[in-house]
């Protein structure tokens, strides 16, 4: 146990690394307070530095589907350790988790593996660039695919929707390539796509939203994102960083049933360890070098942990009952918040897909971007505090998405339901 305790170690922190953090949702800034410092985790559970142990629904943001220290990833991974933690040369486990991957999805035929999200989305956004020569990407509000440039762009003003930076540091001319609409709004998709379709290499999507709380795909949104992605020759790339083998074995593109060009994928399939990976057909995977002109490259890509906790976890994953187990428990709690809002009187919405969810304050349907901002932020930190208080760990912020594992329990349920009805009483007494 470390003799600091959180606050402690954050005030030394922040001397150390910006924000005190090493990745900005972490600060606490969209809920306000200190950092808990977290020193162990198991299976559901998370151990802070001061011993006191929390119920946890972040799952280090997806990757722990099997909770924290599932045996099987640690003794895989210790086992890989000990004969040795990098070749940078190939290794028979890359094969394996490969051939797990493309043996789950059939839209990815071949695929290469990098260390994070960010670097799938980026090395997809340049291999649907060179291969259709074209320089523009159409990218959806409230969708976050990791912090590449071309991504960290907001609609600019004005019917063009070209984008401008939504970050310092990057480049107006680099910005202006990429175009955003809102999450499903369907009608403005169709017609940027007829004014600039021919200009476009590539629409990317999270076919579930999670980087604004999250919101599923509208009836028709995906399957008409395919056929205008297919009508003007641009490729469509399904971000499954987060929903890849989380809202289904493989991810969304099966269970809505669409076929997208690029897949990109992270989180889940590096077990808990960076991984991230991007796929597609041998067509297009070919542009990639060594074998094409797309270069694309990393130090420890594909290295042996990871891919040592990526196949575990997907081995776990892949046997019977898995998901159902998932979809039970994650229902029971979303029913449950649910209803105990409702006892309360108290407006809000709770929205899943598979073991994702965010419980938004709002009283209607949250379908974009806009309708996330409007829901009431304020109590979400009220009620994110109060659950703290009790030994309930949530995402620190009301964008974001909360993560059953296979570790969550009936009992976890039932004593977040608890701590849930207390939290929603704070939430009344403070407005
Ligand atoms: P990373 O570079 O963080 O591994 O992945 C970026 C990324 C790409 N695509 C999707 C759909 C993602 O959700 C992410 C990262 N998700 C956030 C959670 N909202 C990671 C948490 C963080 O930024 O600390």
């Amino acid at each position: 146990m470390s003799s600091r305790s959180s606050a402690e170690l954050f005030k030394r922190a922040q001397e150390l690394l910006p924000g005190g953090v090493n990745s900005p949702v972490r600060a606490f800034k969209g809920v306000g307070g200190t950092p808990v410092f977290f020193q162990s985790g198991s299976g559901s559970r998370m151990r802070s530095v001061e011993g006191k142990e929390y119920l946890d629904y972040v799952g280090s943001w997806g990757p722990l589907i099997l909770g924290h220290t599932h045996p099987r990833v640690v003794e895989a991974i210790e086992a890989a350790a000990r004969s040795g933690t990098s070749f940078g040369a190939p290794a028979p486990a890359e094969v394996a988790l490969a051939e797990r991957i493309c043996g789950s999805l059939p839209s990815v035929e071949m695929l290469r593996m990098v260390n994070s999200g960010t670097e799938a989305t980026m090395s997809a956004i340049r291999l649907a660039r060179g291969f259709t020569g074209r320089d523009k990407i159409l990218k959806f509000a409230g969708c976050y695919h990791g912090h590449s440039d071309s991504l960290l762009v907001k609609a600019g003003s004005g019917a063009q929707t070209l984008g401008v930076p939504d970050s310092a540091g990057v480049s107006r001319d680099v910005a202006a390539n990429t175009l955003t609409v809102e999450y499903n709004d369907l009608e403005n998709f169709k017609s940027v796509m007829e004014r600039e379709g021919a200009k476009i290499a590539c629409v990317i999507v999270e076919p579930v939203a999670g980087n604004m709380g999250v919101v599923p795909p509208s009836e028709s949104f995906l399957q008409e994102l395919r056929s205008e992605c297919s009508r003007h020759g641009a490729l469509l790339i399904f971000d499954e960083v987060m929903t890849g083998y989380r809202v289904a074995w493989g991810g969304a593109q099966l269970r809505y049933g669409i076929r997208p060009d690029i897949t990109t994928l992270g989180k889940v399939i590096g077990g808990g360890l960076p991984v991230g990976a991007y796929g597609a057909g041998k067509e297009l995977m070919g542009w990639i070098a060594p074998n094409g002109p797309v270069y694309q490259a990393g130090t420890l890509s594909g290295n042996p942990l990871a891919m040592a906790a990526g196949i575990a976890t997907l081995d776990v994953l892949k046997e019977p009952g898995v998901y159902d187990r998932l979809e039970a428990i994650s229902a029971r709690l979303a029913d449950g918040l649910a209803a105990g809002a409702k006892a309360q009187g108290i407006p809000v919405r709770v929205q899943r897909v598979g073991s994702m969810l965010t419980l938004f304050f709002s009283s209607f349907a949250v379908k974009n971007l806009q309708g996330a901002k409007q829901s009431d932020g304020k109590a979400f930190s009220r009620y994110f505090h109060a659950m703290l208080e009790q030994g309930v760990y949530l995402p620190p912020s009301a964008y974001e998405a909360w993560f059953v594992s296979l570790a969550h329990s009936e009992e976890d349920v039932d004593r977040t339901l608890a701590a849930h009805a207390v939290a929603l009483k704070k939430v009344s007494e403070a407005a």
